[in-house]
């Protein structure tokens, strides 16, 4: 395969490190904290991971460790959607490897979980490696959706390990995958499974982030990629003056990356779904509220706009959200019963009789096409596929719809063209941002550290983003440090918890502070691409979110 020049130019680009990780990794040691608390259901979670609960966090600091230069045989997997930066990782974990023992071996999944489960794997040589810096995507190993949580599914991984004479195994993935690696590292502790667990945080959604978690990997690339197109479509706009863009970004759940791409473009509208949630807003209600923005600015002769609709918004509109779960509910328990139905037709009618009233009502409200996706199948975790519902259709057709009683009531004159957009898949293997890429490398090698120290159960971590790179302070988290109780599928379960948009944080307060004015004059700002060479106030700025949150 031929490489574009800034290919070449990107494989030849020296991530910048935090100082600590340019020693020798065997003069790295690791200062420990107190003992660490989840931050609530501590008494279940110290029951369920007695081996594992309530370890120390650790920050690398200058030190002796010999145990680095142990030869080993490390396993990696990439679990989930892409993000940039996965190759970064891989590359810090093989350079921290070999610079400990030029004999170790690193052994790669591939297609994600799946690939310890099958027992197929590669050996990640440097020539692999050296194709991969700084680039974009997972395919150096492939990534998968597999949940890796049952019994069975961990014999099986350990008796893979054992086969390849594998201690360490590193998890790059996003909350389910983080706290299936902690549920692993547990269930190897207790069973004397010589094999130490770290997870690696990674996510566009960005919503895998607490205290001791700045942000995801990922995050930072999707979000100035959105809106790099954010902004040459808002200057379109601003040049044609004839259409109203509709676009949905991606975020299976939290509104992080509408947030961070509000902020770096001022949109008219950008729906933020936690804020939805909070006030219980209905779909109509939203559909008034942009039909009132859409108005607003007709009456100003400007009759063409951009709106940002996250794509998780369906699951917090409360009618929506009762909606799903119940088909949920319905489709798990009636799975064959529903696969036998012939054709979409017959599906929507026998889900329209099954549902409660409530639901029944929400669902006959939705367009046929919103029906359908709604009753497409779910993902290994029993989620909807977000990504696949067309929310931005739906919210300017309902829109539509409103600007017409507007009308009728004298009350708007305009013009309403809409044209949809879905910016999600373009984000995900872009070549990473410096900061995605000295980040990522960061957590690889600090995933050395951590299975050179034996911490099993713990999720390479990275203090201090907001700062330069050569200062930040490379550690480890106890995963379960960062559960609690859920009920899933009917069952109360420990998982790491998600995070939402803040509404008492600083982020959604800049927004909040200026979306009226946004709404109605035409604020746009307009990013321009990722830019890899040239001064640091251009290049190495990490997302608006981080800033504001550390500020
Ligand atoms: P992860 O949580 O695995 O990082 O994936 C996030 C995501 O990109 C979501 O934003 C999106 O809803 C989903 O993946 C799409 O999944 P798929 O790649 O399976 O279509």
């Amino acid at each position: 395969m031929d490489n574009s020049p800034l290919q070449k130019a990107r494989y030849a680009y020296t991530p910048k490190v935090p100082k600590i990780l340019s020693r020798d990794v065997r003069k790295i040691g690791a200062k420990l904290g107190g003992e660490t608390a989840a931050p609530s259901d501590q008494a279940e979670l110290k029951d369920l991971f007695p081996k594992t609960y309530g370890m120390p966090s650790l920050e690398f600091v200058p030190g002796e460790n010999p145990a680095a230069g142990e030869r080993r045989a490390v396993g990696v997997i990439l679990s989930g959607g892409p993000a940039a930066g996965g190759h970064n990782v891989i590359a810090g974990l093989f350079d921290g490897l070999k610079a400990g023992n030029r004999d170790s071996r690193l052994i790669g999944f591939l297609g994600g979980p799946s690939g310890i489960l099958d027992d197929q794997s590669i050996e990640i040589t440097a020539e692999i490696v050296e194709r991969h810096r700084n680039t974009g995507g997972f395919d150096m190993i492939g990534s998968g959706r597999t949940k890796l949580g049952t019994e069975e599914q961990f014999k099986k991984a350990a008796a893979v390990c054992r086969k390849h004479g594998i201690g360490a195994l590193v998890i790059i993935g996003g909350d389910d995958s983080n706290t299936n690696a902690a549920i692993l590292a547990e269930y190897f502790r207790q069973t004397g499974e010589p094999v130490t667990v770290v997870g690696v945080p990674k996510t566009i959604d960005g919503d895998l982030k607490n205290e001791q978690i700045a942000t995801s990997f990922g995050f930072d690339t999707a979000t100035k990629t959105y809106a790099e197109l954010i902004g040459n479509v808002e200057r379109d706009a601003n040049s044609s003056k004839k259409y109203w863009h509709f676009i949905k970004l991606m975020g299976r759940s939290a509104s992080h990356i509408a947030l961070e791409c509000a902020l770096l473009t001022r949109p008219n509208v950008a729906i933020i779904s936690e804020e939805v949630e909070r006030d219980q807003a209905t779909l109509n209600q939203i559909a008034g509220d942009i039909a009132e923005v859409v108005a607003a600015r007709a009456e100003r002769g400007e009759n063409f706009g951009v709106a940002l609709i996250p794509e998780g918004l369906v699951e917090f509109i409360p009618e929506i959200k009762r909606l799903i779960a119940e088909l949920n509910t319905l489709l798990a328990a009636h799975s064959a019963a529903f696969a036998g139905l012939a054709g979409p037709e017959e599906q929507r009618a026998w889900v329209a009789k099954s549902l409660t009233t409530e639901s029944a009502k929400a669902f006959a409200s939705l367009p046929a096409t919103i029906q359908r996706q709604l009753l497409m199948d779910r993902d290994p975790h029993g989620n909807v596929q977000v990504s696949r519902i067309e929310t931005e259709k739906l919210l300017s057709e309902m829109a539509e719809a409103k600007l017409a009683e507007l009308e009728k009531a004298g009350r708007y004159n305009g013009k309403f063209s809409t044209l949809h957009h879905f910016f999600g898949y373009e984000g995900r293997c872009a070549f990473p941002s410096n900061f995605d890429a000295d980040y990522c490398y960061a957590l690889g090698c600090t995933a050395f550290l951590l299975i050179a120290s034996g911490r099993s159960g713990y999720m390479s971590a990275i203090a201090h983003l907001d700062r330069p790179a050569g200062e930040w302070v490379p550690g480890g988290v106890p995963i379960t440090m960062m559960m609690n109780l859920e009920r899933r599928h009917g069952e109360m379960k420990p998982v790491i918890r998600k995070a939402l948009v803040d509404l008492a944080g600083k982020p959604f307060a800049a927004f909040a502070a200026s979306r009226k004015e946004w709404a109605v004059s035409t604020s746009y700002l307009f990013p321009g691409a990722i830019q890899y060479f040239g001064p640091a106030e251009v290049c190495d700025q990490p997302t608006m979110t981080l800033k504001l949150e550390h500020s």
